[in-house]
């Protein structure tokens, strides 16, 4: 019997450690599961499938909008989607999330890493640019992003090590019966 499509969606700052963690768990499905897995990171969806999108808030919405739409297709032929936006919006989240519930289950992850911590890291150079004024509209700094209400799991990864971060997710997924 085919298994139910699936949508696990990393949503937090810049910085947070969403793709890390994504790149993680899309390589332990690889590794320990026969099920087909797509991978929708912030960069490499920027690159194409939203080439030509700011970061104002239309183009986030769109942004957010296409990958909801594109891992709802994933899920709806039976297969992982693993999705790493910042997905800063509620409204934006809501349209994903009843995209993929219409076809397949959604589990959203915040990376809830403090804002602190992530301009800490500031691995690109980006918050600095941004507490500049460089960067308008930098999200922590200059635009909102909407704590969510409704994840399935909340890890900061400034408290504990890559691991242990991705091990909290697929105990997650092995106890909901989709690994
Ligand atoms: C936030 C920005 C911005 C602004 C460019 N605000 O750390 P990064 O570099 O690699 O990840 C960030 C990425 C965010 O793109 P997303 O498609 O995930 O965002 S959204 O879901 O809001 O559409 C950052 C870089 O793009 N970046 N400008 N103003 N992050």
């Amino acid at each position: 019997r085919a298994r139910r499509g699936l949508v696990v969606f990393f949503t937090g700052l810049s910085g947070s450690g969403k793709s890390t963690l994504a790149r993680g768990l899309v390589q332990h499905l690889h590794e320990q599961t026969t099920r087909t897995v797509t991978l929708l990171d912030g960069d490499g969806v920027r690159r194409m499938l939203s080439a030509g999108l700011g970061f104002d808030h239309a183009g986030r919405d769109l942004n957010v909008r296409r990958i909801g739409f594109v891992a709802a297709e994933v899920a709806r032929h039976g297969g992982i989607a693993v999705c790493a936006p910042i997905a800063p919006y509620l409204e934006s989240r809501a349209a994903v999330r009843s995209m993929v519930e219409a076809v397949g289950d959604l589990v959203l992850v915040h990376v809830s890493t403090p804002l602190a911590e992530c301009e800490r890291r500031d691995v690109k150079g980006l918050y600095r640019r941004a507490r500049a004024g460089l960067l308008p509209q930098f999200t922590g700094i200059s635009d909102r992003y909407d704590e969510p209400p409704d994840a399935a799991l909340r890890i900061d990864t400034s408290t504990l090590d890559e691991a242990a971060c991705l091990a909290l997710v697929v105990r997650h997924l092995e106890a909901g019966g989709w690994i």
